[in-house]
């Protein structure tokens, strides 16, 4: 089956002014995009909503985090709750990104809650998991991936997976300009495809599209493209630049 092809743009705590951001608004509202690919931008929590208005319709926003309670009294979470996100008609949200992971000290349990009050507020949830460089070295990567996505499973029904977007980016990669090589990032999704498929199901492993992020630029996202189990990119730093049209055209 034909998995829709999926590139997003992860701006994480960039671009720093109004005028960066209307340029690149303006190299994707003039830019040719391929209308198979689904694109998605993930700004700044105050870019968000001014973005959604401003993007052509064939590009949509999403939040970079959610918080797990649905309300109440929790100051300066700007943003991060999900039914809010909901209700502005923000239809996606990144969770557990590494960043989240590392620097917030996010565990897999808590992600695990997080995306499962994203799903409970119909909000659609690109999922990150990855492997450290001392877990690659140590052999542990489909371990480390597998017990990121159990503590999801363990939380979700199999009915919930269409609304999640699987990213998978190893920690090595994300900012470094070292990119996985192909054989890396197939060996990885197919990894993750045969998890979904013993501890969910054969259709939900099927249609569940697994995207890679991680250093993805102009230059090497061709050759992923074509990969039998990579269904798309999340895309930070080539994500701010014009480069970021040419990554989803890449499967064009
Ligand atoms: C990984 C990726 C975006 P970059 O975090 O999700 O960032 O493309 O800059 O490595």
């Amino acid at each position: 089956m034909s998995r829709q092809f999926f590139v997003g743009g992860n701006w994480k705590m960039n671009p720093v002014s109004r005028e960066e951001k209307k340029a690149l608004v303006n190299t994707l509202n003039s830019a040719d995009l391929d209308p198979a690919t689904e694109v998605v931008i993930a700004p700044p929590s105050l870019y968000i909503l001014p973005l959604k208005d401003t993007l052509k319709n064939n590009i949509q926003v999403s939040a970079q985090n959610c918080y797990e309670k649905p309300k109440g009294a929790f100051t300066g979470e700007i943003r991060r709750v999900a039914p809010q996100l909901a209700d502005a008609g923000i239809p996606y949200v990144i969770l557990g990104h590494s960043e989240r992971r590392k620097e917030f000290k996010e565990s897999d349990e808590l992600v695990a809650g997080k995306t499962k009050a994203a799903l409970e507020s119909k909000l659609k949830v690109i999922l990150c998991v990855g492997e450290d460089k001392d877990q690659r070295e140590a052999g542990e990567t489909a371990a480390v991936v597998n017990r990121q996505l159990q503590a999801v499973v363990n939380v979700l029904t199999p009915g919930d997976w269409s609304q999640i977007v699987i990213a998978y980016e190893p920690v090595w990669a994300i900012g470094t300009g070292i990119v996985a090589t192909p054989e890396q990032a197939q060996e990885a999704h197919a990894d993750i495809r045969a998890f979904l498929k013993r501890q969910v199901s054969p259709e939900v492993a099927e249609k569940t599209r697994i995207i890679y992020g991680g250093s993805v630029s102009a230059n090497n996202c061709n050759n992923l493209a074509t990969l039998p189990d990579v269904d798309g990119f999340l895309v930070g730093g080539a994500s701010l630049t014009a480069q970021f049209v040419d990554i989803i055209n890449s499967k064009r």
